[in-house]
């Protein structure tokens, strides 16, 4: 997979891209990341990215040309190269929330260009002839697109097949499942006189196996019940919910948002006394 980046501080990249899965990928050809500096199409002598916005108001906006000029320019980059072009992606707090799912979706395209905004805009003309879609990585506020286009570019090199070592193949990450992680342990086998669970250690695999879904199941209705109003439960994922629901451990987390408009964690609507 091709990603171009266009931004006004290349000199971030590749910062975290350069290391551990995301750099190793790249060395072996499953990456090709091309940093843009958007200064390097604006017009001399000033070289300006920015102007004052019509209407006033204060800040500074995106200015069209150097933006259009390197879309273009990477557009004829990726005829040289016969890359097919990808969807030009906008980084701005006004897109859609990433998620693993649209992630799989992304990460099967042999390209795309990344832009990322700063300052109070962009000039509007951009978003309506260059940019195909725009993406958020969540709702708070960062200074600008770059380290969303890492997390990215990150997400989706994670999925790129051969990315990552056997030990933890991308199929196995929980937010595929929809569920979180269920508790890890190593040694000692008791640590301050707190054991590690004895059905750990027991060799039984397929106790091991039944332990850990069930952990996965609590956490996840405890932490966050709203991957869960999401998925279809077994039948022992309902009995598991239903004969630990009243108890402490299975009390919803102080932060965890009320769920009670939507089915509950057990699959069911609401009734009048829940
Ligand atoms: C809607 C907020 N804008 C009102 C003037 C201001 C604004 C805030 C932050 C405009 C740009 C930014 C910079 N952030 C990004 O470009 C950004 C971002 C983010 O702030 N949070 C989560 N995901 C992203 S993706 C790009």
């Amino acid at each position: 997979m091709r990603v171009d980046i266009i931004t006004i501080f290349p000199g971030l990249f590749p910062g975290p891209l350069g290391e551990s899965i995301v750099g190793r990928a790249a060395d072996r050809g499953l990456l090709d990341l091309q940093v843009h500096d958007l200064r390097d199409f604006a017009a001399p002598p000033h070289r300006q990215v920015d102007d004052e916005p019509f209407g006033g108001g204060g800040g500074m906006v995106l200015k069209p040309e150097p933006i259009f000029a390197a879309v273009e320019a990477v557009r004829a980059e990726l005829d040289a190269a016969a890359v097919a072009a990808g969807p030009v992606i906008l980084l701005s707090p006004q897109g859609e929330r990433l998620q693993q799912q649209r992630a799989e979706r992304l990460a099967a395209l042999p390209q795309m260009t990344l832009l990322c905004g700063r300052y109070e805009g962009i000039d509007e003309r951009v978003r309506e002839q260059l940019v195909d879609f725009e993406l958020s990585i969540g709702d708070y506020v960062l200074s600008g697109g770059e380290l969303p286009a890492m997390v990215v570019v990150e997400v989706l090199t994670r999925l790129q097949p051969g990315a990552l070592g056997d030990a933890q193949a991308a199929g196995r990450d929980s937010f595929s499942e929809g569920l979180l992680d269920y508790p890890q342990y190593t040694r000692p086998a008791e640590f301050r006189g707190q054991p590690a669970p004895e059905v750990l250690r027991s060799g039984n695999h397929e106790a091991i196996a039944a332990w850990r879904r069930r952990q996965a199941l609590l956490a996840t209705a405890r932490k966050r019940p709203d991957l869960l109003a999401q998925r279809t439960l077994s039948e022992q994922e309902r009995d598991w919910l239903n004969e630990a629901s009243g108890s402490e451990r299975t009390a919803p987390a102080s932060n965890a948002r009320d769920r009670s408009h939507t089915a509950t964690a057990a699959g069911r609507r609401p009734t009048s006394e829940e």
